[in-house]
């Protein structure tokens, strides 16, 4: 079934049935890298399943984080600046979404509020765990890109950004209250938008609301399930990287009636003055010209959410 309908702009939309996303079963790497590499350049999206983080690390962070959101709100603000409500990057967008954005190479991340400090060692073993998956997943695409016997300091070349000491890499936590009455158009929670870094990891509580926009003005819902699983997706600079091989694909998140939706994100992204560009050994003709991370999240956080960047830097 395919609803038409009108968002909040007037544009006309449609959405589409939820579809499955491929699903990634990390314990066979060679038939895991053909499917990843065919996901990235068809849908921008997959999931990945044994993909190696411990239930206790993710249950604990989202269990602390649970806590946190349904704290009052003036205790909630005694986290600083992290915490964030409506308000979506620096240029007057808003969304139904409250959030933690939190840089992941600050030794001390944290939130005031978190006396006991619970919260703050859920978030550093979190950390530790999904910043290790990244760059597994960053490895094995590098390998089904450039090859099986790839020159090693090639292949490790992204994940080796995200390891950096002052890789710039964020952990955001949203939390989107639910509808109290279901609603004939969508209610958005994040605007669409692309992610301007490398790879994005996203955890969810089972709870839809995640669409993806592979064609302009056409939504598929994306399903929540397998609930173990984390949701992968490419990002503007992956997109650079690959000169346009993989796609750094539009999404955003519907509120839902009834049921809050609670997400984690990994953003990984190098250090802002990594330069980027095409990989070597992926096309004779760079698309894009090179730049630095800290020129492109500038040009991101200088921008409305949903705005195009990447053509700023198409040749
Ligand atoms: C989208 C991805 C991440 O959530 C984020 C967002 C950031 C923000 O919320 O502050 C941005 C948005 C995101 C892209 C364009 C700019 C920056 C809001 C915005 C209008 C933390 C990020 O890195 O880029």
């Amino acid at each position: 079934m395919v609803v038409i309908s009108q968002n909040p702009t007037m544009k006309i939309e449609k959405i589409r049935d939820d579809i499955d996303l491929p699903i990634i079963n990390l314990l066979n790497k060679s038939k895991a890298i053909k499917e990843m590499v065919r996901a990235c350049e068809e849908y921008g999206f997959f999931k990945v399943i044994n993909h190696g983080v411990p239930q206790e690390i993710i249950s604990q962070v989202e269990e602390e984080a649970a806590g946190f959101f349904a704290m009052p709100d003036p205790e909630k603000m005694r986290a600083g600046p992290p915490y964030g409500c409506k308000n979506i990057g620096l240029k007057g967008d808003v969304g139904e979404v409250e959030y933690l954005i939190l840089q992941t190479n600050s030794p001390h991340y944290m939130i005031q509020s978190d006396e006991s400090n619970k919260f703050s060692s859920a978030i550093n073993a979190y950390v530790e765990a999904v910043r290790k998956l990244a760059c597994e997943l960053l490895d094995l695409l590098m390998e089904g890109l450039l090859g099986s016997t790839p020159n090693p300091t090639t292949s490790s070349m992204l994940s080796r950004l995200i390891k950096d000491s002052e890789s710039d890499s964020i952990l955001r936590f949203n939390h989107y209250p639910p509808l109290d009455v279901p609603s004939d158009s969508p209610k958005i929670g994040f605007g669409e938008h692309t992610d301007p870094q490398i790879i994005t990891l996203l955890r969810s509580n089972g709870v839809k609301g995640l669409q993806i926009s592979i064609e302009d003005g056409v939504w598929i819902p994306v399903n929540p399930r397998p609930e173990s699983s984390f949701c992968v997706n490419v990002g503007d600079l992956l997109q650079v990287m690959t000169n346009g091989r993989f796609v750094s694909v539009k999404h955003r998140v519907a509120v839902q009636p009834y049921e809050s939706r609670m997400s984690i994100a990994y953003f990984a992204a190098p250090p802002l003055h990594a330069t980027v560009s095409c990989l070597p050994g992926v096309a004779a003709a760079p698309l894009y010209r090179s730049f630095s991370w800290g020129e492109y999240k500038q040009a991101a956080y200088t921008r409305r959410l949903g705005d195009t960047r990447l053509n700023l830097f198409a040749l």
